[in-house]
């Protein structure tokens, strides 16, 4: 059995018998993705990990549970990162906020650790920051994205 715990989010799981003896050994970080696989708030793209725990907040609140979590906001890096977050967007019928904004500079959307954005999915007509107010990204059901106030609540959504 293996286990894996944070402030925000505890999953657990048996491991399978078949597993450990291909592997000889079976790390904690493989039983946690394992587990994620197997439930419906998480996905799971490549080497990185997206789960709610269903929490909303705002942007701030968000941003900093997901670090006491271990992890960050969702910050896509491609089309198949973005499709995993939509996924959960449809399945909990509430956008999320991406670790994503230009708080730093109006237009130049940035990730959190000041990093210019490698992707985007833009909504037509985004950004368009409405009332010079929106400086966060909230992602829609349809995966595409808005510029949008960071003080609105959404989703929690993090990456490990
Ligand atoms: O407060 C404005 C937001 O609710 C959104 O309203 C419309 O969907 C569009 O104008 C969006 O750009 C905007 O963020
Ligand atoms: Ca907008």
């Amino acid at each position: 059995a293996c286990y894996s715990s944070s402030l925000q989010f505890t999953v657990f799981i048996e491991c399978k018998d078949y597993l450990w003896f291909s592997y000889g050994h079976l790390s904690p970080l493989f039983c946690y993705c394992f587990s994620v696989a197997a439930f419906p708030g998480g996905q799971i793209v490549g080497n990185k990990v997206f789960i709610t725990s269903g929490y909303e907040g705002n942007f701030d609140d968000l941003k900093q549970r997901c670090l006491q979590a271990g992890g960050q906001l969702a910050s896509p890096r491609n089309a198949a990162e973005n499709t995993a977050i939509q996924q959960i967007v449809v399945l909990y019928k509430k956008s999320v906020f991406l670790g994503i904004t230009d708080i730093q500079s109006e237009g130049k959307f940035k990730y959190l650790n000041g990093e210019a954005i490698v992707y985007s999915n833009w909504q037509q007509g985004e950004p368009n920051d409405e009332k010079g107010r929106e400086n966060c990204v909230e992602v829609y059901g349809n995966g595409k994205w808005n510029d949008r106030s960071c003080g609105e609540k959404k989703l929690i959504l993090c990456e490990f």
